[in-house]
């Protein structure tokens, strides 16, 4: 382990113990033995045991909390795309090797029972993935922090593909109990929901507001301890489900109204019931409102008897022990709702109210789009949470009085400041309720901060010139290097130590040896057994067979028009329609494998699985293509998906039109294994061409100036359909039934949004050069040392990425944390 943290004690527990406490509870926490046990009851079993050390550290880690009182960061984040936890927990309490020999001892392959695992699909993409990655550096880092979110009954959906096209199944990954989590009945929370405001006048005429709910719901917190690197702290990251607040409406019950009396459970219980599945679009329904508020409100209490519990009604030190991350706009309405109880139950004034709030947040900005913006209808608000709307009237009224001081007399910049947008319909804006009420605010990468200054919210700059910053994103390299790629990390630790995984700048010293024949043969060896065993995988799950030796071309991330996995296949078509004409044409064999999860409601999304399934088909059974391309669509894309395909990637695709992948993380992990980026200048992808260099990466396509530019003199996509013969043939192609025999047109929307449609996310334009940087890694693949010697550099140029770097940078510019050690 490290030079700054000691190998924890756990790490020594003799494999003895081990092998006795898993067989303990086979018998006595599973009522089972060791005969009649299946890889389930192994599984938990193991679980079970892993816990009883996950337990005993978050006991002294909360111990060490309170008794140094120390300012905590509390992340609010609607999602958290945990994946599974066994193997992570396993190499965080330094247990992996122990575990896996007393396994083996007792007859059991800990590979295989990883497997029984369900992932923890709480969140959609990017987001949740990212929240997931914060919170382990959090606790690797010994940083006081508490994840709050929702406890779905079902997370994202599964994904199935039905001749060729998406079907949604339910998740149902806690129907045999999650071995994980610990339930906390002591504290439940209540939260109010309807009803009406009363105002009042106090003794000497002062205005008192009162809210008279119409229902009330029981929040009811799950804990998922998070285990730090080096099995010190171990924090916790609390879900909240809803429940009815009394099981029976004992008067209806009475009456006769069994069944009426289940209502208002069954309504109370829908909040938490099911994660939204759209990524990076605000739906503008009622639940999602009230699943935002009622984690952010229980979240809040949650805090708030935490911290009255050490500062009695005090409200002096709250914003120094309390900073609360909005991780996007999901939780805004946590501002109102402690604005509202400093007011109303504190008896707090405005003045005092809102200088304690809007010195506890703090706004992650995630995207430009704008169907993501988030947008609520007031009326909805006037429905749900009267007095949240009259605390949002007041917030704002104050606000456009500093306007007017700003810009005297200028209704347009009030008119787009304001976070009441007037029109036909009233809506409430969360972003710019998220900036006024925030003392930081943050974009993800830095071209994406720029952006949030200069076009998304400029003026907000102009007045709080300190306020918006960057912090670049990170990921784990826990997980997404030493657990999901162990025989790489066994070859780095070889090379250079085994404490990179909290020191990920050491990769460095790996570039040492990227010129060296043995190391680039070690590196490639590796990468090849990878391959063989997705390879593998890949059969199973789709009856396709790959060639290991081809490359491994990936582009795994949500489904989006944005994102342009059309972009990709239409190349993948341009190619097949190459060696149609030229069988002798000269390209490296290639499969093309995607993962990806269309929104349910996503027509085009939908349509562009559709297709590229139906492209593979044909691809893959013609002959006389001679298994010079592959695709393959692999189901169900997920985090521990993504950790079998990631080890095995040649080729990372990371195409978005330029401006609009706020950061990407999923381009970070690839590049950390090895993966040669084809990317365009967007999000993270440039700061990860500035650290690997220009030569170990292809970049093509507009930059955000250019696509800019190419909007305001007007971009016509069928000057490019009638002046390039491939792009035309490719796209006309789409219109017949070659790829879906007897139906034909069955693919024309693409063609469609790509003419017709005005082709908004450029896909034309960047055609050509996307090709050409293909034709780039097709011939830079063909040269063996060259790619080894890319490749290495590529993981080892990867340090920045880490999310320790990243929570660092949380922790200097935003949150002022001190870590705090645990025993
Ligand atoms: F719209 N992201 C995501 F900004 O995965 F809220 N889901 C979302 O709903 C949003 C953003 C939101 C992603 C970004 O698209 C990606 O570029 C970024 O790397 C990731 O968030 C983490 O910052």
């Amino acid at each position: 382990m490290s030079a700054k943290k000691s190998v924890s004690k756990t790490a020594s527990l003799p494999k003895k113990a081990i092998k006795d406490a898993i067989v303990r509870h086979l018998h006595c926490s599973l009522g089972t033995d060791e005969n009649k046990a299946d890889n389930h009851a192994w599984w938990k079993a193991t679980c079970a045991s892993i816990q009883e050390h996950v337990l005993e550290q978050l006991r002294k880690t909360q111990k060490s909390h309170y008794f140094n009182d120390t300012r905590a960061v509390h992340y609010f984040s609607a999602e958290f795309l945990m994946g599974r936890l066994m193997s992570n927990n396993l190499h965080n309490l330094g247990l992996f090797e122990q575990t896996d020999q007393a396994l083996k001892e007792l007859g059991v392959n800990l590979t295989d029972i990883m497997e029984e695992e369900p992932d923890m699909a709480l969140g959609n993409g990017g987001l949740g993935r990212l929240a997931a990655c914060f919170i382990d550096s959090l606790a690797t880092l010994d940083m006081p922090a508490v994840g709050y979110g929702l406890h779905y009954e079902h997370g994202l959906f599964r994904q199935e593909i039905k001749n060729g096209e998406q079907i949604e199944r339910p998740d149902s990954w806690r129907d045999y109990g999650n071995p994980w989590e610990i339930c906390r009945p002591e504290s439940i929370q209540e939260i109010p929901l309807y009803g009406y405001v009363e105002t009042k006048y106090g003794e000497n005429g002062e205005i008192k507001k009162e809210w008279h709910p119409g229902l009330i719901v029981k929040g009811l917190p799950w804990d998922i301890p998070v285990v730090g690197y080096g099995g010190k702290t171990v924090n916790v990251l609390r879900l909240w489900q809803s429940q009815a607040s009394s099981y029976f409406n004992w008067d209806v019950f009475n009456a006769g109204g069994y069944v009426d009396a289940q209502k208002e459970n069954v309504q109370a219980e829908t909040i938490s019931k099911v994660l939204y599945p759209n990524d990076e679009t605000e739906a503008g329904k009622e639940l999602r409102l009230i699943q935002q508020y009622f984690f952010s409100a229980c979240s809040l209490k949650d805090i708030i008897r935490r911290y009255k519990r050490a500062h009695g009604n005090n409200w002096s030190r709250f914003s120094s022990q309390v900073v609360i991350q909005l991780n996007d706009t999901h939780p805004a309405i946590a501002i109102p709702e402690l604005m509202r109880i400093l007011l109303d139950r504190a008896e707090l004034d405005w003045d005092s109210a809102w200088q304690i709030c809007s010195k506890t947040f703090a706004y992650t900005n995630h995207t430009l789009l704008p169907e993501a913006l988030e947008k609520w209808p007031a009326r909805m608000f006037e429905k749900i949470l009267p007095r949240h709307l009259e605390i949002i009237y007041e917030i704002n009224h104050r606000f456009m009085v500093e306007v007017e001081k700003m810009w005297p007399g200028n209704n347009a910049i009030k008119q787009k400041l304001s976070i009441i947008e007037e029109g036909n319909e009233k809506m409430i804006r969360m972003g710019n309720l998220s900036v006024i009420g925030s003392f930081k605010v943050n974009g993800v990468a830095e071209i994406h901060s720029s952006l949030v200054k200069k076009n998304l919210f400029p003026e907000f700059d102009k007045m709080w010139p300190e306020k918006l910053t960057n912090v670049t994103n990170g990921i784990t390299p826990r997980r997404w290097l030493k657990a999901c790629n162990p025989k790489l990390s066994a070859l780095i630790d070889e090379k250079i130590g085994n404490d990179w995984p909290l020191h990920l700048d050491k990769l460095e010293q790996l570039s040492q040896f990227a010129d060296n024949t043995k190391f680039q043969k070690q590196f490639m060896k590796i990468k090849h057994e990878n391959k063989v065993a997705l390879a593998k995988e890949v059969l199973v799950l789709t009856g396709i067979e790959i060639n290991p030796k081809a490359i491994f071309d990936v582009q795994i991330k949500r489904l989006h028009e944005y994102k342009r996995q059309h972009l990709n296949l239409l190349h993948i078509m341009a190619l097949y329609r190459r060696l149609l004409e030229n069988p002798n044409y000269d390209m490296q064999p290639r499969v093309f494998i995607f993962g990806a999860k269309a929104a349910p409601s996503y027509k085009l999304a939908k349509d562009i699985i559709y297709a590229i399934n139906q492209v593979a088909d044909k691809v893959n059974n013609d002959k006389r293509v001679n298994g010079k391309i592959k695709v393959v669509f692999l189901p169900n894309y997920r985090v521990s998906l993504a950790e079998k395909i990631i080890p095995a990637a040649d080729i990372s695709e990371q195409i978005s039109t330029a401006g609009l992948e706020a950061s990407g993380t999923g381009n970070m992990k690839l590049s950390l294994n090895g993966a040669l980026t084809v990317g365009t200048l967007d999000g993270a992808n440039i700061e990860i061409a500035e650290e690997v260099g220009d030569e170990n990466i292809f970049i093509f396509g507009l930059n955000v100036n250019e696509v800019h530019e190419l909007d305001k003199v007007g971009y016509n996509p069928f000057d490019i359909y009638y002046n390039n013969k491939e792009i035309k043939a490719v796209l006309d192609w789409l219109e017949t039934d070659y790829f879906t025999p007897g139906k034909p047109g069955a693919l024309a929307s693409l063609k469609r949004s790509l003419l017709e449609g005005g082709d908004q996310y450029k896909v034309l334009a960047d055609f050509e050069s996307y090709s050409d940087a293909q034709q780039k890694a097709n011939k830079a693949f063909g040269d063996k040392s060259r790619w080894a010697k890319m490749a290495i550099l590529n993981t080892a140029r990867m340090g920045k990425f880490t999310s320790d770097r990243a929570i660092n940078d949380y922790v200097e510019k935003i949150w002022k944390l001190q870590p705090c050690t645990v025993e």
